[in-house]
């Protein structure tokens, strides 16, 4: 089995250094948000390290994972862009032997979310939005959410991918509404 140095290892050799920087970033901020919002850190660091191993594969070897493990059929009918966090999960179980059902979906629900998200499913979501590599129209607002609501926070970042979408005439993955309705739900 791999220890953590070894995953890091691993999954950092099937991206570009970029993308890479971007885990190392995204580990670290869903580590301090498990802390401040009472998720298992180390949990959220291994959801973390994992939640973008599928990001740089080809496209057909996605695919090929996603229809001969019958994985969530739908999902082939919708944009590629979100196919990685899926065959993420799926890899995280078969090839890195991760058993806990929430780590995978953290690593599965990281790009859309959903409704009905736990704890370490939110941290990890907005880890990715809000690491200290990324820069959007609006992440210093989404940093200062961070601060006060995970579910506000989140709720936000998905409004910008939302919008950003709409922008570029690109469908919105039911999922992402469905996450985002319902975060609004758990807001006071
Ligand atoms: O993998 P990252 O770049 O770190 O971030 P991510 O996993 O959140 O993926 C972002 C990409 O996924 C970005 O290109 C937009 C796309 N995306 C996210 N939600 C949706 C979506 N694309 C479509 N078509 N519909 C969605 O709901
Ligand atoms: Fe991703
Ligand atoms: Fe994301
Ligand atoms: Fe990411």
């Amino acid at each position: 089995m791999y220890n953590r140095e070894q995953l890091m290892e691993a999954v950092s050799s099937q991206m570009p250094a970029k993308r890479w920087q971007h885990t190392l970033g995204v580990m670290e901020t869903a580590v301090k948000l498990a802390e401040q919002y009472g998720a298992d850190p180390v949990k959220a660091e291994l959801a973390s390290i994992l939640h973008d191993v599928a990001k740089y594969w080809p496209t057909d070897r996605l695919e090929q994972v996603l229809r001969e493990n019958h994985l969530n059929p739908g999902l082939l009918q919708e944009d590629k862009q979100l196919w990685h966090a899926e065959v993420g999960a799926f890899v995280a179980q078969q090839e890195y032997g991760i058993e806990d059902l929430d780590i995978l979906d953290a690593i599965r629900y990281h790009t859309s979310g959903r409704e009905g998200m736990s704890l370490l499913e939110k941290v990890v979501c907005l880890a990715d939005y809000i690491e200290p590599g990324r820069d959007f129209p609006g992440v210093n607002k989404l940093r200062k959410l961070a601060n006060h609501s995970l579910e506000e926070a989140l709720a936000a970042g998905l409004g910008t991918t939302i919008s950003h979408l709409v922008e570029k005439n690109k469908a919105i993955y039911v999922l992402t509404v469905q996450a985002r309705n319902d975060l609004m739900k758990q807001m006071p």
